[in-house]
């Protein structure tokens, strides 16, 4: 028989603060190098976003109509430090603690991310994640936070998508020397990252012991894309430096073998102290959060380039490396209007392989489906594609409990509409409609999607499809 989802299950929904907020002006925020970037023409900038900042009352009423049992958004640093470190903006406490307040009242779990894609620049500046001085400054602004909320919070997140920084830096512009900045550059901030992240796990278990801790590593599972030996090898290799090379450190404070020789072959390892090696090794996260979207499919990549196809649109997976792997289609599989494979059953797949390598508890801390809603003339958005999305997602979810996975909740991307990273308002993802589009603001009302009222309905019943 079918297991059930657990009574207290945390049915969520998820945001970032950069994406949703807006309140960039006149609040006492510093600039993050999200606020520093040039957009692309025609796209949405960050400033207003979703209004959220001023407008999260009337959020948090929607959530609750929702029926959410957890909301998992993002602080943002310079809102909180405006240079990253120092002086306090008393506002960005403020509104913080006021929606934590509102959150609680309402019986919503909060599960914060502590630094979604949003360095503050002054950071950027002094180096960014290149420069040491980022670490303690990271560990400095979490330890302000948990003193402040940790008997309101349980569930923290350390960095969001760290793999994704690091491997697509040009895509969301987390790191404003892309191009110019080298891989082993990169592989020696995502290291600083690590430490980070370690300090960060200690401080709570030392400090803040009610509290749990987790990363937020974007993870899938590869396919080899024909029964060739060499296939699978190259999609093993590419699963491993691109996922488990990243989970290995955060969970098991070690790096992968193959991911080291990976780097190492290239001369892009990071350079590690010995005492470096002592703070990943001392600490193990409580959970393990992953955001998942897709599957890719990979071939063996013979060692020149010309065997990389280009395939448009298709912004979430690389397309290959020469002499590594190289995506190829998968015939199985449907894709969103913007590409991107569609594949509940990889999410059982994915679950069942994070689980039975760690055996920590998993939250799915983003999941969704990016797609051009239209409000209609009757007033309402007939997002049937991501009911269907979600429905195929929660049945797999659900086997995976059934198959013995710890899946303790799931926070779709995303709770409203909002920004998202490359294609502005266009590409929405929410619950929740939020009437405004890229270049022009309208009255930023908030409607109701047919998938409110569908999740809505699926909570109540607590998953029970
Ligand atoms: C994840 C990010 C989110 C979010 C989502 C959708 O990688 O953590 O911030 O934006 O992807 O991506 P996009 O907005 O590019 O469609």
């Amino acid at each position: 028989g079918l297991a059930t989802f657990p009574p207290d299950f945390l049915w969520g929904a998820s945001t970032s603060a950069y994406q949703v907020e807006g309140g960039v002006e006149g609040t006492g925020k510093g600039r993050s190098i999200i606020d520093a970037l040039t957009h692309p023409e025609g796209m949405a900038d960050f400033n207003v976003a979703s209004d959220h900042y001023n407008r999260f009352k009337e959020d948090v009423a929607l959530f609750k109509e929702l029926g959410l049992k957890a909301y998992r958004f993002s602080i943002a640093w310079s809102r909180i430090f405006p240079d990253g470190i120092g002086e306090v903006n008393p506002k960005g406490v403020e509104f913080y603690r006021n929606l934590i307040d509102e959150l609680v009242k309402n019986e919503i779990e909060p599960i914060i991310t502590l630094y979604h894609f949003d360095l503050p620049y002054a950071l950027q500046k002094i180096g960014g994640w290149s420069s040491r001085e980022t670490i303690s400054a990271f560990e400095a602004y979490a330890d302000f936070l948990l003193n402040l909320f940790s008997s309101k919070v349980t569930y923290w997140l350390t960095i969001n998508e760290q793999n994704t920084m690091i491997l697509h830096p040009g895509a969301i512009g987390t790191d404003p020397d892309y191009p110019m900045i080298s891989k082993q550059a990169l592989n020696q901030q995502s290291h600083h990252m690590f430490l980070a992240q370690a300090k960060v796990y200690q401080l709570i278990h030392q400090k803040y012991p009610m509290c749990k801790v987790g990363p937020a590593i974007n993870t899938t599972s590869m396919y080899q894309a024909t029964s060739r030996p060499e296939d699978a090898i190259a999609a093993h290799n590419w699963e491993t430096i691109r996922c488990y090379g990243f989970l290995e450190v955060a969970v098991n404070g070690r790096y992968h073998p193959l991911a080291w020789r990976y780097m190492v072959d290239r001369e892009i390892a990071p350079i590690i102290t010995s005492e470096d090696e002592s703070i990943l090794q001392a600490i193990r996260p409580d959970f393990i959060a992953i955001n998942y979207y897709s599957t890719a499919t990979i071939a063996e990549s013979k060692g020149d380039s010309s065997d990389i196809s280009a395939r448009a649109g298709d912004q979430q997976i690389m397309l290959g490396e020469p002499g590594v792997y190289r995506a190829a289609d998968n015939p199985f599989l449907d894709t969103t209007p913007y590409g991107w494979v569609v594949d509940p059953v990889g999410l059982r797949l994915t679950l069942r392989k994070v689980y039975e390598r760690y055996n920590l508890p998993i939250l799915i801390s983003e999941n969704g489906m990016g797609a051009p809603d239209k409000l209609e003339t009757d007033g309402r958005i007939y997002d049937f594609y991501r009911i269907s999305f979600y429905h195929e997602h929660i049945k797999q979810m659900q086997l995976a409990i059934t198959d013995g996975v710890k899946l303790i909740g799931y926070c779709p991307w995303s709770a409203i509409d909002l920004v998202s990273t490359h294609q502005g308002y266009a590409k929405r993802y929410g619950f929740i409609y939020v009437n405004r589009d890229d270049n022009s603001l309208k009255d930023l009302r908030r409607i109701k999607k047919e998938s409110f009222f569908w999740y809505q309905n699926l909570i109540r019943k607590n998953g029970d499809i």
